[in-house]
């Protein structure tokens, strides 16, 4: 056996490709996968499942650093809507929650989406009006959303103090009936399994440390703790790491990183029937099928990599909560924890090519890709199997930051930032 055969042949061993030829020349390595997804949130994992089961790309490898799910996919609080104002923003996110709507039969597991209705709280003049004009806008689009008087959302949401002496005074609300919750970690692992069925590899505890490119520009592979791996697309779906991944190949990114934080109290029995979002006080909470209040909070100031925010965050959201909701204060709090957000400066998603060829990005959901997990997957799977994006991703290019084209959500995101 010469040497480049017993090269050869361990390489493939390592690397799982059947068609190399017996002489390896020195020239680039030959692709071992068609695709690598870097990631393996819900996000990277729906993409690898579509790029199979939609386009016949098989060939996949999603490379994940720590488990799958283990990052903000496995750490958000679930909340579903479609609710943002721009044309551009409802066509996606709408998207998503379609599909939503059959993950379950399409994953043959139960993802427990629950269509529970998500209520905003309006607690001045100018939530009134920013509400009113999303309501009037989403209409428009063909998305549900509807304007409650104070009576009618304790109506909808009993634990909710209408008392005009509150604190923060509920003025009304806009209810998105569609809006809901689902099973965080449902989500990764339907679409792990799902993927996994149809040939994509899933490999955990393996860290990206380099993206290699050819002589002329394009991606060749990755380096990772486990070894070099070859690929010809390079998906990169890395939230809150994003701009780490994308200096690898050479590219800056205009996004910045934070910390955000949840926490879950005790178990309850069901008391509390819908999501109730105060973007005002920074306080949002619905209640989760094992009991427990899953209640979220609002962005560090700072920006950082730490899963793990500041405590002062955390207290001013349970303060709200207790004005909003003076039935909850002797709840005892069981669990908290952070996860890393990247935001863009319109705080709207870049989904799609890179300046580099090869190389695709899904990044900057800032604090709201969990409701868009199905639609993310799906669009980075199209944008990666035709190399050029869907027309319902190709306004969130990264482009718009150079042309102004900006789509500026940061009333929709909901959450202080
Ligand atoms: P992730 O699930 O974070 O997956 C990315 C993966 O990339 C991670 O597992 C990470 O380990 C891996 N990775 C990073 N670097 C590398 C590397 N170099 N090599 C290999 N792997 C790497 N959104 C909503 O819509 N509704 C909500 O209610 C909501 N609440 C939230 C509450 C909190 C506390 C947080 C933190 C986020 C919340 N979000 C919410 C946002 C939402 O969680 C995220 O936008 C979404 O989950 C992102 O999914 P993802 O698959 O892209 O990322
Ligand atoms: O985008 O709806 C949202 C959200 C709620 C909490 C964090 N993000």
């Amino acid at each position: 056996m010469t040497r480049f055969s017993a090269i050869s042949l361990i390489a493939k061993a390592l690397n799982g490709h059947k068609d190399w030829p017996e002489q390896w020349p020195d020239a680039a390595p030959k692709p071992a996968y068609d695709a690598i997804i870097i990631g393996g949130g819900g996000h990277g994992l729906g993409a690898a499942y579509y790029l199979a089961k939609k386009y016949g790309i098989t060939k996949v490898a999603v490379l994940e650093k720590g488990w799958i799910g283990g990052g903000n996919t496995g750490r958000n609080t679930t909340i579903i809507r479609s609710n943002y104002l721009y044309d551009e923003s409802a066509h996606l996110y709408d998207h998503a929650v379609k599909l939503w709507d059959g993950l379950s039969q399409e994953l043959n597991y139960n993802t427990m989406y629950s269509k529970r209705g998500v209520m905003m709280l309006a607690h001045n003049v100018h939530d009134i009006q920013s509400f009113k004009r999303h309501i009037h806008a989403n209409r428009l689009n063909g998305v549900d959303n509807e304007w409650l008087t104070p009576e009618e959302a304790k109506a909808y949401c009993p634990p909710l103090n209408i008392s005009p002496d509150a604190r923060y005074p509920v003025l009304g609300a806009a209810l998105q009936r569609r809006g809901g919750t689902a099973r965080h970690d449902t989500v990764a692992w339907g679409y792990a399994r799902a993927a996994a069925a149809l040939g994509v590899d899933i490999i955990q505890n393996c860290a990206v440390t380099g993206i290699n490119r050819g002589p002329d520009g394009a991606v060749t592979g990755v380096e990772t703790t486990r070894g070099a791996i070859a690929c010809k697309r390079i998906g990169v779906s890395a939230a809150g790491n994003t701009s780490v991944l994308m200096q690898m190949a050479g590219l800056d990114f205009p996004l910045e990183s934070y910390p955000l934080q949840a926490l879950v109290s005790e178990p309850v029995k069901p008391i509390f029937p819908c999501v109730v979002m105060s973007n005002t006080v920074h306080a949002y909470m619905s209640q989760s099928d094992k009991g427990e209040l899953v209640i979220g909070a609002g962005t560090d100031q700072y920006v950082s990599y730490s899963q793990r925010g500041a405590l002062h965050i955390v207290e001013h959201t349970l303060a709200a909560i207790c004005e909003i909701f003076p039935i909850f204060r002797r709840m005892r709090m069981l669990r908290t924890w952070g996860g890393i957000v990247d935001v863009t400066p319109d705080r709207s998603p870049i989904l799609g090519k890179t300046p580099v060829q090869g190389l695709y990005v899904n990044c900057g959901w800032g604090t709201g890709g969990f409701k868009a997990t199905p639609g993310a997957g799906d669009l980075l799977a199209y944008t990666m199997a035709k190399d050029e994006p869907h027309s319902i991703n190709a306004p969130f290019n990264l482009d718009r930051f150079r042309n102004g084209r900006l789509i500026d959500e940061a009333a929709a995101a909901a959450v202080a930032h």
